[in-house]
């Protein structure tokens, strides 16, 4: 089996309510979605993290598709299908972890599905169910606020995240805690402090939080090593951790001692699982990470909180969290669950009628043999 091609598909999904963190406010979530398409017929899908401006991290979707055009299709000609050699014939372009991840996704999907085997079980999940939390974006007033944590409180969500930023950090988190005394609570900074601010984030220790994630920029490993030493809270890196080396740097500095899993940050889901697979080794509790990803990435994400080392609940949310219209079946949460896909590959497909109504463009990049 061999690649014939790869067809980006550009989509326009309408969010639910902005989400607006320390970095902007998004109205709409502008996706690629990746399909490989093999020489045996069969479609594999990968969805793209990026945002349309490098707002979160340096990647972006302009910049993501002209890799793939130029670097990334064309390290491609003359490779099998086989997920590792699909991974090492990228691995001479660096960075573009997002567009590599889109691609390799999609082409191990299609592998997958060729050998009718579910991404969970190629992984090595361990488990039918993830526990499911939620990100809550940085509202206008504190009874929306309120009244947007009390929701997914009623939904079930089994952990609830805060984004924060300078001047609104200390005050919601506390109300929120006060209010839910029990509850697991975590917040996200998204790189909004200086290490001027220790004392501040110092302060969080009162309220018993799962975590604090990325504080500091990316770049500011001793800074973290230094919040880390301030805090009674866990520090978690999101951001900083591109490798495995990364990760294990963050754990051996003592920068962080929990690490966000992102697929698409660490380039695809087998560095994804050798991160998983490192914290484990060294004792070091994992999360996945999301991006406001459509059912196609959700669906894999999925199947990746379910490996062992996954015993915080991940940013996976049900579809309605994000969108009215999902582009897959909607994942709909289940005593504050997700259920891990069992067909083969990822398990799900973008619904064709919602796809050509939220497709804005499509591109083909064909594969030279
Ligand atoms: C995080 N995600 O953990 C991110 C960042 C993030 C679920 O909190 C559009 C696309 C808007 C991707 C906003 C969550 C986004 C985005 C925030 C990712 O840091
Ligand atoms: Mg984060």
């Amino acid at each position: 089996m061999r690649l014939d091609l790869l067809r980006v598909h550009r989509i326009a999904m309408p969010l639910v309510r902005p989400f607006r963190t320390s970095f902007g406010t998004e109205t709409e979530r502008d996706v690629i979605l990746v399909e490989a398409v093999t020489s045996e017929g069969i479609h594999g899908w990968g969805e793209c993290a990026t945002m349309s401006w490098p707002g979160y991290s340096s990647e972006y979707s302009e910049g993501a598709l002209d890799v793939m055009r130029h670097h990334l299709v064309p390290a491609l000609a003359g490779t099998s299908m086989d997920p590792l050699e699909t991974q090492a014939a990228l691995a001479p372009v660096r960075g573009h972890f997002m567009a590599k991840s889109a691609v390799l996704t999609a082409m191990l999907d299609a592998w997958l599905r060729g050998r009718d085997e579910s991404l969970g079980t190629y992984l090595g999940a361990v488990r039918a169910q993830v526990d499911c939390g939620v990100s809550v974006g940085i509202p206008s007033s504190m009874s929306d606020l309120i009244d947007e944590v009390d929701s997914y409180v009623d939904a079930g969500y089994r952990r609830i995240k805060l984004k924060m930023e300078p001047g609104w950090d200390l005050e919601p988190v506390r109300v929120i805690r006060e209010r839910y005394p029990d509850i697991a609570l975590q917040t996200d900074a998204n790189q909004a402090y200086t290490r001027s601010d220790i004392p501040l984030l110092a302060k969080f220790d009162d309220l018993n939080l799962l975590l604090i994630e990325q504080p500091l920029p990316e770049e500011d490993w001793y800074g973290h090593v230094l919040v880390s030493r301030a805090c009674a809270t866990p520090i978690c890196m999101d951001e900083s951790i591109l490798t495995v080396e990364s990760a294990d740097s963050a754990i051996a500095l003592g920068a962080a001692s929990i690490i966000n899993i992102k697929p698409g940050r660490v380039g695809g889901y087998l560095h994804a699982k050798a991160i998983h697979d490192r914290c484990l080794e060294l004792g070091a509790p994992v999360w996945c990470g999301g991006m406001l990803e459509t059912g196609i990435g959700r669906a894999a994400n999925i199947a990746l909180a379910a490996l062992p080392g996954f015993t915080l609940p991940g940013d996976t949310s049900a579809s309605n969290r994000y969108f009215a219209q999902d582009i897959t079946e909607p994942f709909v949460l289940d005593d504050g669950r997700l259920s891990v896909p069992t067909g083969p590959g990822i398990g799900v497909d973008p619904l064709p009628d919602v796809l050509a109504r939220l497709t804005v463009s499509v591109e083909e990049l064909r594969v030279d043999a």
